[in-house]
């Protein structure tokens, strides 16, 4: 596999180009008019512009992306997260470009793409899940409520096309369940052209503790803990850490052999993520995510490995380089995203950045492709950058990234630094394991 490219911008696509040369692999960055000033645009072997700076018209633009990957002669093509990199068409169009998608299968993306075969196949492989309807609602309005009260309230339904927040109602009693099914019907219809909605039991007050997986599709796959993603405002994760609060070794190995033995039943090919509530010491499956997420860095430093490293080799056809017993959790590490916007109204701030200081130091790891006269665009997400912390202790990653806040220097813009920088000296925090309506409940936002 001699030549990558990168079909993404910002902070993960330089993270993917230094994992391809560390591995001796070249590098094709395609980018958007927007983007030609983008760091690793300027660092790749190669480089296209590929479309207008709207993202429909370049990194969601699958002929564009192809066609780029041909006339490079490139061997696979990497998604990074967002944009197409869980969009089953693309993977099957790369495929049948006869290019590898560095990725895992089209059919186990569309598998876990729709929330009710996602789940069906969890439980098969004997992943906790939510009680809940086990499959589809129907539109047998008694049949409903019958599941509801087996369920018990408050039940929540949700759609089958939806994920991450999109697509879900809350319903506290009989009275209002019906319609609340037929509005959440109407509305997945409308956003993701599927109507299916199913229903699961509604945890009040928990966390979100998601496990880590590598598999090669060859009969191999390995854990590598959890992280607590819970610090969140309107599904926009903001801090998230590994190992998560308050969970033993124990229940690690026990979830995560689940998870494992999940990954290996159903073929699954590269990095991915098995998405948990965690309420009262159980965990209970919602979505799995098949991508390298924004928070991975954090299980990298506890486990010391590459996961992008990991995902190349994997797409190169090669088995897994490690097993479990060679994953040892040590340490802890702590991830804050930095966002071009409003530390406190939330609106995104683009601009050209004037001023730029990296923090550092032992433990101190700085994933972002800002620079000093580097202009942020406004068309994209806002984040610019993500801290990472590593120390022996959880005190010690905290203290290492109160440190690394002040010293970082982005002027020229707002950024959330002033919030990341109350989220580290709040108590709460401090004392680890708030759950995912903490953040806003400070902000005051419910
Ligand atoms: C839930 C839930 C409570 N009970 N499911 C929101 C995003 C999507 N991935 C699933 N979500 C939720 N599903 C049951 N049965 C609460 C949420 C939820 C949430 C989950 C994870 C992180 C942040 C969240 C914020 C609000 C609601």
């Amino acid at each position: 596999m001699d030549k990558v490219l990168i079909a993404n911008r910002g902070e993960i696509a330089l993270r993917i180009l230094r994992a391809c040369k560390e591995l001796g692999i070249k590098t094709v960055a395609v980018h958007s008019t927007a983007d030609r000033n983008l760091k690793h645009v300027l660092l790749a072997d190669e480089s296209i512009c590929i479309g207008n700076a709207s993202a429909t018209e370049s990194y969601l633009n699958i002929p564009r992306i192809i066609a780029a990957a041909e006339v490079t002669n490139s061997i696979a093509i990497h998604p990074g997260y967002g944009f197409l990199a869980e969009n089953a068409d693309f993977a099957d169009a790369v495929e049948k470009s006869g290019f590898i998608f560095i990725g895992p299968k089209a059919d186990t993306i569309n598998l876990m793409g729709d929330k009710v075969s996602a789940i069906n196949a969890m439980k098969k492989a004997g992943v906790p899940c939510v009680p809940g309807s086990d499959g589809p609602l129907t539109d047998d309005a008694e049949r409903n409520k019958a599941i509801a009260k087996r369920i018990g309230y408050p039940i929540i339904v949700k759609a089958a096309g939806g994920g991450g927040g999109r697509g879900m109602r809350v319903v506290r009693s009989e009275a209002e369940l019906i319609k609340s099914i037929e509005t959440t019907q109407a509305e997945a219809g409308a956003a993701f052209g599927n109507s299916v909605v199913y229903m699961e039991k509604f945890l009040e007050n928990p966390r979100h503790v998601e496990i880590q997986v590598l598999a090669d599709g060859q009969g191999n796959a390995i854990h590598l803990g959890e992280r607590d993603c819970s610090m969140q405002r309107r599904h926009q994760k903001v801090v998230e850490e590994a190992p998560a609060p308050g969970i033993s070794e124990q229940m690690r190995n026990k979830i995560g052999d689940r998870c494992r033995k999940a990954c290996i039943e159903i073929g699954y090919r590269g990095a991915g993520t098995f998405e948990f509530l965690y309420e009262n010491g159980e965990f209970y499956f919602i979505e799995m995510n098949t991508r390298i997420q924004v928070e991975h860095p954090v299980s990298e430093m506890i486990t010391g490995v590459d996961l992008v490293k990991e995902q190349l080799r994997i797409a190169a056809g090669q088995p897994l380089s490690i097993d479990q017993s060679q994953i040892q959790i040590r340490g802890h590490a702590i991830e804050c995203r930095i966002n071009a916007e409003d530390p406190n109204s939330f609106i995104p701030s683009p601009g050209k950045i004037e001023m730029f200081h990296p923090p550092g130091g032992l433990g101190v790891r700085w994933d972002s492709h800002i620079y000093a006269g580097y202009t942020v665009p406004p068309y994209y997400d806002s984040m610019i950058g993500k801290l990472i912390t590593y120390g022996e202790s959880r005190d010690e990653a905290i203290a290492r990234m109160r440190h690394a806040l002040d010293e970082l220097v982005v002027d020229g813009i707002k950024t959330n630094i002033p919030l990341q920088q109350r989220i580290m000296a709040d108590e709460n925090f401090y004392a680890g394991g708030t759950n995912i309506h903490y953040l806003e409940k400070k902000l005051g936002l419910s």
